[in-house]
């Protein structure tokens, strides 16, 4: 694991980016921009020195946990693991295609460092609490991190999970929403309106924090202030924009959420210019 600095870990989300477009556009099919407005978030945590992970040893039992909940925008979470040692490029390039491991949602049967087989949204935070009462039962000091998208909030089980989390004072589990603004069909708050997070997250007993998600200054702040919370669960509210930074360009297409929809060999060019 290391730990980059503010500058090295904006460079890196934008390595990271120009991977989530190369490889969701080789595959012709997935969901590039719910994974870039991620890739800030899962930057910091892979590589800012918050998670303690071995690439070399995927089962350590000490490791710190990732679930990514919203198992859609595993291009991320692949992109970021390539980097981080886990797998190779060529390895991620192969992403949905017949017989390929690097899935189109993460499948922790077939992937080392994998931890939950993810996809059907609303279920990852119940198994990151599992995470985190196992690592209480087992006397170990990890750290659980949850990621959800703000459509994925709508699911009834995620406020059960939130509310079991509070009652065990889960101190070792952070959960973070990314709030992007759109889920599948349109903006989340046009499908169910359940945005004001902050308040109700502390109505359920949990120390939250809203940011600018796709400010990595932001977010290595947020995840410090997160490891510094003793007695409860914790929540980064992270205010991000589906497709970071390429938003101008989808909306030039007519479609600002592009859910589910690879960018054109054309379209990735611009893209991958933008990053800079
Ligand atoms: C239980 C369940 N219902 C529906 C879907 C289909 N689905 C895939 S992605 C998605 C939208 C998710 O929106 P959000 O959680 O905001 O994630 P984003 O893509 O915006 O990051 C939906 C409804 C699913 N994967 N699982
Ligand atoms: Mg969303």
């Amino acid at each position: 694991m290391s730990k980059l600095s503010l500058d090295e870990l904006k460079s890196k989300a934008k390595v990271i980016r120009e991977l989530i477009i190369r490889i969701t556009t080789e595959a012709g099919s997935g969901h590039p921009t719910s994974s870039l407005s991620a890739a800030d978030v899962v930057t910091a945590l892979y590589f800012g020195g918050f998670m303690k992970f071995d690439p070399k040893k995927p089962a350590d039992p000490d490791r710190d946990r990732f679930v990514l909940s919203k198992g859609h925008a595993c291009p991320v979470l692949y992109s970021a693991m390539a980097e981080a040692g886990y797998f190779t490029v060529d390895e991620i390039m192969t992403l949905r295609k017949l017989g390929s491991p690097w899935e189109g949602h993460p499948n922790m049967r077939r992937l080392p460092g994998i931890e939950a087989s993810t996809g059907s949204l609303g279920q990852g935070l119940s198994i990151g609490i599992g995470h985190a009462l196992a690592a209480r039962i087992d006397g170990k000091s990890y750290h659980t991190y949850v990621m959800m998208g703000d459509g994925e909030m709508g699911e009834g089980q995620v406020w059960e999970a939130i509310a079991a989390a509070h009652k065990y004072a889960l101190n070792n589990l952070t959960a973070i929403i990314d709030q992007n603004g759109y889920q599948q069909t349109g903006a989340t708050k046009e499908v169910l309106d359940l945005t004001a997070f902050q308040p109700k997250l502390e109505a359920f007993g949990w120390h939250v924090q809203t940011i600018a998600g796709n400010d990595m200054a932001e977010v290595v702040k947020a995840l410090e202030t997160a490891n510094g919370i003793k007695d409860r669960p914790t929540c980064i509210v992270s205010r991000t924009q589906k497709g970071f930074p390429v938003v101008p360009l989808l909306e030039a297409e007519g479609d600002p959420n592009y859910h589910g929809k690879p960018f054109s060999k054309e379209l990735a060019k611009k893209a991958i210019a933008m990053l800079g």
